[in-house]
């Protein structure tokens, strides 16, 4: 049997587990084999529950459980991790590890991982680390029986906080409290060039919204910039800000920043709390959206849902300026959509609507 570093890709399976009757099975799947991907897994298989009464030491069901560890036990490729859709205890994860025999890592600790991987900058890095620590504390134990079993690399080990195996509770949470000062000094010296800029009087427009959007695509595009933009979740994590050309010696500051995603890990979101509130606090909010979602989910379609799920973020974060929606990737609609007041239809790929939104954001800045 290859061990992971041989092979260098982890095999996994993907668990879905349905509680709430607005939980969408197929959108479910997609994103949690999306994020399984983007963290460089290689999805071998996907699983489902409903579950309605929770079982409290495994969360699925003894039956799927067992159909589970069959699967695993008898399938030709060997599966290395199991994802599984939902928030898990220490003890959940421990349990469902010795009943798989391999590593079990949930959607916060999946997403948490691709944070870790794709952190750059100095304080994106502490961010991602705090969040870490925060994810690990309640997990202590079950983390450091976990990844001596299961070799101590690979997803959820990764990242800025992943030589935590000698830790004890008194140490993280030490940890813990210098890495929150050390953010809220970042933030203090950013406010200091924030300040800055507002002395310049440029005006601060902020480009939010569900991840892979198009929101580093349209800065790239208004400010002939270059920026990391990929068909992947998390590709953005650093801010980056432009100046934006608004004609007649105008210009605005354009912030791009991380994207939102249902169920946003509340550890990722404590962590990076100063910048999402920063770019909320803009004095009007690109809220970029990929309209080619069509796909019903309920009542709704899912770019209709990702909206939803980015306005409740943003009421959250106390956002209440200005918003323009931006509807992205129209070239990908099959027929027309219906545009709403505060909507217009773009595209960053074929340049289509971007006057129109330019038009729209001069005058809402005056
Ligand atoms: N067809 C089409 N693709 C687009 C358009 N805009 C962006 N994309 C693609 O969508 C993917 C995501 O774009 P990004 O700009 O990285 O999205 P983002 O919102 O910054 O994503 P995160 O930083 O990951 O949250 C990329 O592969 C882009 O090339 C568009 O108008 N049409
Ligand atoms: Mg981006």
């Amino acid at each position: 049997m290859k061990t992971v570093q041989e092979k260098n890709q982890e095999n996994a399976i993907t668990i879905v587990v349905c509680s709430k009757k607005s939980d969408n099975k197929v959108r479910k799947t997609d994103e949690i084999e999306k994020l399984a991907t983007t963290a460089g897994l290689n999805v071998v298989d996907s699983f489902y529950q409903n579950v309605k009464d929770f079982n409290r030491s495994t969360v699925i069901g003894t039956g799927k459980v067992e159909e589970i560890k069959n699967y695993i036990e008898n399938c030709k490729e060997v599966i290395d991790v199991a994802v599984v859709d939902y928030p898990l205890t220490g003890s959940q994860v421990k349990n469902l590890e010795d009943a798989f025999g391999v590593k079990v890592i949930d959607r916060v600790g999946l997403i948490i991982d691709i944070f870790a991987q794709g952190a750059q900058s100095r304080e994106a890095k502490l961010q991602v680390k705090l969040a870490q620590d925060l994810y690990l504390l309640p997990r202590l134990s079950q983390f450091q029986g976990s990844s001596g079993r299961f070799g101590g690399v690979g997803v959820g080990m990764r990242g800025p906080g992943e030589s935590k195996l000698e830790l004890n509770r008194r140490v993280l949470e030490k940890e813990i409290d210098s890495l929150k000062k050390q953010i809220a000094k970042i933030k203090s010296q950013r406010q200091i060039s924030r300040r800055e800029r507002l002395e310049s009087r440029l005006p601060k427009i902020a480009l939010v919204g569900y991840t892979n959007s198009g929101k580093s695509s349209l800065l790239n595009l208004l400010t002939k910039d270059n920026i990391y933009a990929d068909d992947k979740y998390f590709a953005t994590l650093d801010t980056t800000s432009r100046k934006l050309f608004l004609g007649e010696g105008e210009y605005a500051l354009l912030t791009d920043t991380v994207g939102f995603i249902s169920d946003l890990p509340h550890q990722l979101v404590d962590a990076f709390s100063s910048t999402l509130e920063e770019a909320a606090d803009a004095d009007l909010l690109l809220h970029v959206v990929d309209v080619s979602l069509q796909k019903r989910d309920g009542d709704k379609r899912e770019f209709e849902v990702n909206i939803d799920i980015t306005n409740k973020l943003l009421d959250e974060l106390g956002a209440t300026k200005n918003r323009i929606v931006v509807l992205n990737k129209s070239d990908k609609l099959a027929g027309p959509v219906e545009i709403k007041n505060h909507q217009i239809l773009v595209s960053t790929k074929t340049g289509a609507g971007i006057d129109k939104l330019l038009d729209a954001i001069k005058l809402l800045l005056n």
